[in-house]
């Protein structure tokens, strides 16, 4: 009789029994539609996205904590067990849907006009329009304040010239929200992506989330209608509250992956014999297989802790940021360890241990580095600002 490392949290206890229900139908879809696919689609680098966003939006997982508009209106824990579930598959789905609810159409839910929530909401929540979040430039990632990319009245239009980096989504996406300098600050634009000017070349050769699509966008002389603009958000705020809500599913989600790096190295070293005895009897197999079940578990506990916060409403960011530095720098150093107990096998594209390796570098980059995070709760807790 063995236990896994959720059971022995019984984390099952601490949830809800609809949360236990979307998990359970989340999971379903994971193990029957998407983990059969996912090593190949991350070894080709590429990833059916229209074709999936359309079976995430059958699932109300697209925009699922947002309410109103065709959302599915779940609770925020429920979405971070959601992006837990995906990201047990791989890290490039769950920001498939990252992007599309808590970025792209979060953006548009939190600071848009009714006219530009009642145009792309339902069909974002549906998978039948894909949406992507372009704040990253070139050479302003962890310092967005200086972005260059500018939007300029001319007439009652606005015409924006630019470019952004690193934009997940962004060469298959029918609407970009573009943030962009104007005389008044940084605004919002809801870009839709045939506007001429506007390209979306994607980025190749990544050796980290493959199976997610990551582009440039690039803006030349993108006229837009006066109402393009998000009315709602004015300055910086706007789009890191967006990011408050996109690190939130992370927090959930990079665990994922840590779980399924313990689920798979359990089975592994339970049947794998060196020196003539399994190789899970031996001390320091266990010595590991519990310090990273704890640290899974403790992760998880913090996980669920503020996503009750966040369902009362009382998440601050430097919460946030506790969580993302916590789950993805833990997450990262479970998938490096469960890799050494498969020894050569662990580095194949048959297990997935690699795969997540490789793609929670970029989730600790990504959503803000660990720095960055270590940064705001630093500020938080001596009140000195370090960015500068
Ligand atoms: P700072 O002076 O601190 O703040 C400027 C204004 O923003 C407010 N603010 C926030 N509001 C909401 N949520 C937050 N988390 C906020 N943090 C700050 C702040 O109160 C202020 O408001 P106001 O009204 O006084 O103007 O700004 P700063 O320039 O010093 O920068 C702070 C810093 C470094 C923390 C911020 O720039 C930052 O978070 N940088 C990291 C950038 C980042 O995370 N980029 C992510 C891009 S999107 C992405 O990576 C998608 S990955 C795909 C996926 O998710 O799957
Ligand atoms: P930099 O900001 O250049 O940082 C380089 C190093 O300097 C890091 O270690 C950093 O922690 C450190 N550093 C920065 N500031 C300080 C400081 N004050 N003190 C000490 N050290 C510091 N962006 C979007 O807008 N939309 C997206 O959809 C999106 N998707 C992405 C998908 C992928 C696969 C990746 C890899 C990135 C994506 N990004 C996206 C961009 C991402 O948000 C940035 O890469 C990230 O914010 C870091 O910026 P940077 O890469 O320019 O690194």
């Amino acid at each position: 009789m063995t236990t896994t490392p959720a059971q022995l949290f019984a984390l099952d206890s601490l949830l809800s029994d609809e949360e236990r229900d979307i998990a359970t139908t989340v999971r379903k879809l994971v193990d029957e539609r998407l983990r059969p696919e996912v090593a190949a689609w991350y070894e080709v680098g590429e990833i059916p996205a229209r074709e999936l966003a359309q079976e995430f939006g059958r699932l109300g997982l697209l925009g699922m904590h947002l309410t109103g508009y065709e959302c599915a209106g779940a609770s925020a824990t429920a979405y971070g067990l959601a992006c837990h579930e995906l990201e047990a598959c791989d890290s490039g789905l769950r920001s498939l849907v990252s992007v599309q609810g808590s970025l792209a159409m979060f953006a548009i839910w939190r600071f848009g006009s009714e006219e530009q929530k009642e145009h792309w909401l339902p069909a974002m929540a549906a998978g039948r329009a894909i949406g992507c979040f372009g704040l990253t430039e070139p050479d302003f990632g962890s310092d967005p304040a200086g972005m260059r990319t500018r939007a300029v009245r001319d007439g009652s239009d606005w015409v924006l010239n630019g470019a952004k980096m690193w934009i997940t989504n962004g060469s298959v996406a029918d609407v970009a929200v573009v943030w962009a300098q104007t005389e008044e600050g940084i605004r919002g634009f809801v870009v839709p992506t045939d506007t001429p000017g506007f390209t979306a070349p994607a980025i190749k050769n990544k050796l980290s989330l493959r199976a997610s699509v990551t582009s440039e966008l690039v803006l030349e002389e993108v006229r837009l209608p006066a109402d393009a603009m998000l009315p709602e958000a004015k300055g910086l705020s706007g789009p890191l509250s967006c990011l408050n809500e996109a690190r939130f599913g992370i927090v959930f989600g990079a665990l994922g992956a840590a779980r399924d790096c313990l689920r798979t190295t359990l089975d592994y070293t339970a049947t794998r014999r060196i020196f003539d005895r399994p190789l899970a009897g031996y001390q320091l197999s266990q010595a590991k297989l519990a310090d990273m079940s704890l640290e899974f578990g403790k992760g998880m506990l913090l996980a669920l802790h503020l996503g009750r916060l966040k369902d009362s409403g009382a998440l601050r960011p430097e919460q946030v940021s506790l969580g993302k530095l916590n789950s993805v720098r833990e997450s990262l150093t479970i998938a490096r360890e469960c890799r050494t107990l498969l020894g050569a096998a662990g580095i194949t594209g048959e297990y997935p241990l690699m795969r997540h390796a490789n793609n929670l570098e970029s989730v600790l980059t990504y959503e803000g580095t660990s720095e960055v995070h270590q940064l705001v709760i630093g500020r938080a807790l001596t009140g000195e600002s370090a960015f500068r």
